[in-house]
C-alpha cells in the first residue's frame, strides 16, 4: 500500500503534466496544421494559374466567353478546386463557374484573399480563396481567382488530433510503466540499504547487499544514526553528556578486560633535569597529548612513545615503563629509546620534513629523503615491535596516533593478525594529486590499510584519503559503508571529530577571575589597564599561521589608527622541531615581523606585540584565554586545532571573541567564531576591529552557542565514538570466527 503511494506521488503529476500539454497542444497543431495547408494552397494556386494562362489568353479570344467557361468547367473537376472565376483588367467579375458564389464580386475576392486567413463558407463546406495574375505573351490579361475545398483540412486535422492524442497516451503509459519499475528498484535499495545501516552493517563495513542509491546520504545517515544512539543511550541510563565516567562505563561494558595500548611519537610527561639537577615533569605543548590522555586515564591502559626526556631514563622501571600521571597513577607509559640518527631521519626527517608539508599543503615544499625513509620504516618496526611485546593477548586494542606510524598498523597486523587497530591521523589528508608526489605514496598506503579503522578529524579528509587509495593501489572502495577492502582486508574510514577536556565545575570554580587574569597579566606584561588583548596560543609552527597574524595587527593599526596604544597583542609560540632549518627561518621572519610592527607603533617604550617563544604551563595558557578579548586561531591548513576549543572552554564569562581560519578543521563546528581567510590580511584586519568592537551582549550569544558545541563534543565523545566502533569491530570478528570454527568442526 506505502509502495502504491509512493508510485502514485510518481504518476500523478506525470498523467497531469501530460493531460495538459495534450490540452494546450491540440489548437497549437490545428492552428500550424491550417498554416501549412493555406500556404500549399497558395502556391497550388499559383501553379494551377501558370497552367491556365497560355489557354486562357486563347479562350478570352472569344467574345462570348464560352471557351473560359467551359475551360473553367473542365478546371473544376479537379477534386480540390471548388469554384473559378475571372476578373478582366480594370472591370468586374467576367466568368465563373456555376458553384462561385453570387453575391462575390473581384473586389470581394481580392479583400478576403489578402487576409491572413483567406477563408470563406459557401454552400459546400468551408473554401480557401486566391486570386492570381494570368499573363499572357503581350502581358497581364486579368486575374483568376480560385477556391479550394477545405473540408479535407477540417478531416486530416481531425486524423492528426486523434493520432496525437493516441501518441501521448501510449507515451503516458510507456513513461508511468517506466517510472513505477524505477521507483519500486528504488525504492527496494533505500529499504534494503537503510535498514542494513539501522542493522548496524554499515557502520562498520559492507555486509549484505550494497545499495548505492545511498551513497550521498550515507555519512550523514550514519552520523544521525549515532548521535540518535548516543541520545537513546542517554535517556535509558540517564546519563550526562560524555565525561570519563561515561567513557569508562563503555569501556566495562562493551570493551570488558580489553587490553587498550596507545602508540604515539610524543610521551605524554616528558621527564627533564632541571638546573639544579632536580627532575621536572612537563606537559609538551601538543594537540595529539592534549587529546588521548585524558582517554588513556579513563581505560589505564599502555602508552607506547618515544623517551625524548633528559630524565626519561631515569625514572622508568627495568621494562622502561613508568607509571603516570605523576602522583595519581592510572595507566603505564613504555618508553623506546631512539638513536640520534633515528630520530633524525624518521622524525625531523621524514615525518616532519615529508609528511608534514605534504599533507598540510601550505607552500613549504617536502623533503624526501631514501635516508630518512629507511629510518621511518626501521623506527615504525620498533614501535610496531613494543606493541606485540606489550600484548597480552593475541587481541589487543591498538590505538596508532599520527603520521609518524603510517606503517605501524600493517606491521602489528601480521603479528597479531586478531588485533583491532584504529589509528587516528591528527593532520589533514590531502587530495591525490598532492599526495602521489610522496615516491613511498604506495607503502604508506598499504601500512594504513592494515588498521581496522582509519579515523580522521572531518569527512572531507576522509574522501580524500579513500580517493588517494582508489587512485593508487588496487583496493575495492565502498563509498556508502565508507570502506576499503586490500587484499582481503576491510578497513572502515571515518571521521572523528577530535576536541578537549571540558573543565569540571570543580576546575573552574579554581579559576581566577576574567579580571584578576588581565589584572595580573597586565602587571606581569606591562600592558595598561585600557588596552584591549588579542593573543595567540601556538607551536613555533609556519601552519599555523602566526606570520599572517602579526600582518592583520600592523594593518588594524595603519587603518584603524584609535587603536594606536590601546591595543596589545601577545603571542605564545611553543618552540617546536627548531632543529629543522624551515622552522629556524620560520621563527627568525616572526621575529623580525615583531619587531618591525613594534618599531612603528610602540608607545612609550611598550610593545604592541608581545612575542613569548617558550613552552608555557597550561595554568599560564588558561589565563591568557581568560584575559583576552580576543583569541587569533589563524591556521593557514589544520586538522582541527585544539586552542580555539581551549579558549571557549576557559570563557566561562562568556565574553571574548574568536577569530578563526576557515582552513581549520574546527571552523566547520564553530560557525558563530568570525571566521577568517588568514591569507587575506585585510579581512583578519577587519575582524579584530569587528572583535575589539562588537557589543558584549553579541559576544555572550556567540560565546554561549560556542561553548555548547564544545560541551557537548568533548574528548570524550570523540573516543567514545571511536571505541564503540572498535567494540562493534570486535564483536562482529568475535562473532565470524565463531561462526567459522563451528563450521569447521561440523566439517570435520
Ligand atoms: P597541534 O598541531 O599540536 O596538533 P593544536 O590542536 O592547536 O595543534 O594543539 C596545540 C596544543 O598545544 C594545545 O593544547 C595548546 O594549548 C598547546 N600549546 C600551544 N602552544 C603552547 C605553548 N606555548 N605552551 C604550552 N602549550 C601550548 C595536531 C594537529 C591539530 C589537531 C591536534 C589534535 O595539527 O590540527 O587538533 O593534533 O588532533
Amino acid at each position: 500500500m506505502r509502495f502504491i503511494t509512493l508510485q502514485l506521488r510518481f504518476l500523478v503529476p506525470l498523467l497531469v503534466v501530460l493531460g495538459a500539454a495534450a490540452y494546450f497542444s491540440l489548437p497549437l497543431m490545428d492552428r500550424l496544421t491550417l498554416r501549412w495547408f493555406a500556404r500549399d494552397l497558395n502556391m497550388r494556386g499559383a501553379l494551377v494559374a501558370n497552367t491556365l494562362s497560355e489557354s486562357m489568353s486563347e479562350a478570352i479570344q472569344d467574345p462570348r466567353g464560352r471557351k473560359l467557361q467551359a475551360l473553367f468547367g473542365r478546371a473544376v473537376l479537379d477534386e480540390r478546386l471548388v469554384a473559378m472565376g475571372w476578373c478582366p483588367p480594370g472591370g468586374g467579375l467576367a466568368v465563373r463557374t456555376p458553384t462561385f458564389p453570387r453575391d462575390m464580386s473581384c473586389a470581394d475576392a481580392e479583400r478576403i484573399a489578402s487576409e491572413p486567413d483567406p477563408q470563406l463558407r459557401i454552400e459546400g463546406g468551408p473554401v480557401h480563396v486566391s486570386v492570381h495574375d494570368v499573363q499572357a505573351e503581350s502581358g497581364p490579361v486579368g486575374r483568376l481567382v480560385l477556391m479550394h475545398d477545405l473540408s479535407f483540412i477540417d478531416r486530416r486535422s481531425q486524423d492528426t488530433r486523434r493520432y496525437l492524442i493516441f501518441l501521448i497516451a501510449g507515451l503516458g503509459v510507456l513513461i508511468a510503466l517506466v517510472t513505477m519499475v524505477v521507483a519500486q528498484l528504488s525504492w527496494r535499495g533505500w529499504v534494503r540499504g537503510t535498514r542494513a545501516l539501522l542493522r548496524g552493517e554499515g557502520l562498520l563495513r559492507p555486509m549484505g547487499a550494497a545499495s548505492p542509491e545511498l551513497e550521498p546520504i550515507a555519512q550523514e545517515l550514519r552520523t544521525r544514526l549515532r548521535d540518535l544512539e548516543d541520545e537513546y543511550r542517554r535517556a535509558r541510563t540517564q546519563e550526562s553528556d560524555w565525561s570519563a565516567t561515561r567513557l569508562q562505563s563503555l569501556l566495562r561494558t562493551q570493551l570488558s578486560g580489553d587490553q587498550v595500548i596507545v602508540v604515539s611519537n610524543r610521551e605524554p610527561y616528558i621527564h627533564d633535569r632541571g638546573p639544579g639537577g632536580e627532575v621536572i615533569v612537563r606537559r609538551p605543548a601538543s594537540g595529539l597529548v592534549t587529546a588521548v590522555e585524558p582517554v588513556m586515564r579513563a581505560c589505564s591502559g599502555t602508552w607506547i612513545a618515544h623517551g625524548g626526556g633528559s630524565a626519561d631514563r631515569d625514572v622508568v622501571d627495568k621494562h622502561d615503563r613508568v607509571a603516570l600521571p605523576p602522583g595519581e597513577p592510572d595507566y603505564l607509559l613504555r618508553r623506546l629509546w631512539l638513536t640520534p640518527e633515528q630520530e633524525q631521519g624518521y622524525y625531523y626527517g621524514f615525518a616532519n620534513e615529508g609528511l608534514w608539508p605534504l599533507c598540510h599543503v601550505a607552500h613549504v615544499r617536502p623533503v624526501f629523503r631514501e635516508s630518512d625513509w629507511q629510518q621511518y620504516r626501521e623506527v615504525n618496526q620498533l614501535f610496531a615491535d613494543a606493541v606485540v611485546a606489550e600484548a597480552r593477548g593475541e587481541d589487543p586494542l591498538v590505538l596508532v596516533q599520527d603520521y609518524h606510524f603510517a606503517l605501524v598498523p600493517a606491521m602489528v597486523r601480521r603479528k597479531l593478525p586478531r588485533a583491532t587497530i584504529l589509528t587516528f591521523w591528527h593532520i589533514p589528508w590531502p587530495n591525490p594529486e598532492s599526495f602521489g608526489i610522496c615516491p613511498w605514496r604506495n607503502e604508506l598506503l598499504e601500512g594504513m590499510l592494515g588498521s581496522s579503522i582509519m579515523g580522521f578529524h572531518t569527512p572531507f579528509h576522509c574522501k580524500n584519503f579513500i580517493e588517494t587509495v582508489d587512485r593508487f593501489l588496487e583496493a575495492r572502495i565502498e563509498h556508502e559503508h565508507s570502506t576499503v577492502t586490500h587484499r582481503g582486508e576491510h578497513t572502515f574510514v571515518e571521521s572523528y571529530p577530535i576536541s578537549i577536556e571540558w573543565p569540571s565545575a570543580q576546575t573552574v570554580a579554581g579559576w581566577p577571575s576574567p579580571q584578576a587574569c588581565r589584572h595580573s597579566l597586565g602587571v606581569e606584561l606591562g600592558i595598561p589597564a585600557d588596552h584591549r588583548l588579542a593573543v595567540g596560543v601556538d607551536r613555533f609552527d609556519y601552519t599555523k599561521g602566526i606570520l599572517e597574524r602579526l600582518h592583520a595587527v600592523e594593518r588594524l593599526l595603519e587603518k584603524y589608527p584609535q587603536w594606536r596604544d590601546r591595543f596589545t597583542f601577545v603571542q605564545v609560540a611553543a618552540p617546536t622541531r627548531a632543529m629543522l632549518e624551515e622552522y629556524q627561518s620560520f621563527q627568525q621572519r616572526i621575529q623580525a615581523l615583531a619587531r618591525r610592527i613594534n618599531e612603528r607603533y610602540a608607545t612609550g617604550g611598550r610593545d604592541v606585540v608581545r612575542l613569548l617563544a617558550r613552552h608555557h604551563e597550561h595554568d599560564e595558557v588558561n589565563r591568557l584565554y581568560r584575559a583576552a578579548d580576543a583569541c587569533l586561531v589563524t591556521s593557514l591548513h589544520d586538522g582541527m586545532n585544539l586552542v580555539c576549543k581551549e579558549f571557549v572552554a576557559a570563557r566561562d564569562d562568556e565574553q571574548g571573541v574568536l577569530i578563526l581560519s576557515r582552513f581549520a578543521g574546527a571552523a566547520r563546528d564553530l560557525p558563530e567564531a568570525l571566521l577568517v581567510n588568514p591569507y587575506h590580511v585585510e579581512e583578519m584586519a577587519d575582524a579584530l576591529h569587528q572583535a575589539l568592537t562588537m557589543p558584549h551582549a553579541e559576544q555572550r550569544e556567540r560565546m554561549a552557542s560556542l561553548r555548547s558545541t564544545v560541551r557537548e563534543f568533548n574528548v570524550f565523545r570523540w573516543a567514545g565514538r571511536m571505541l564503540t566502533d572498535a567494540a562493534r569491530w570486535r564483536l562482529r570478528e568475535r562473532v565470524s570466527l565463531r561462526v567459522k570454527r563451528h563450521r569447521d568442526d561440523t566439517l570435520a
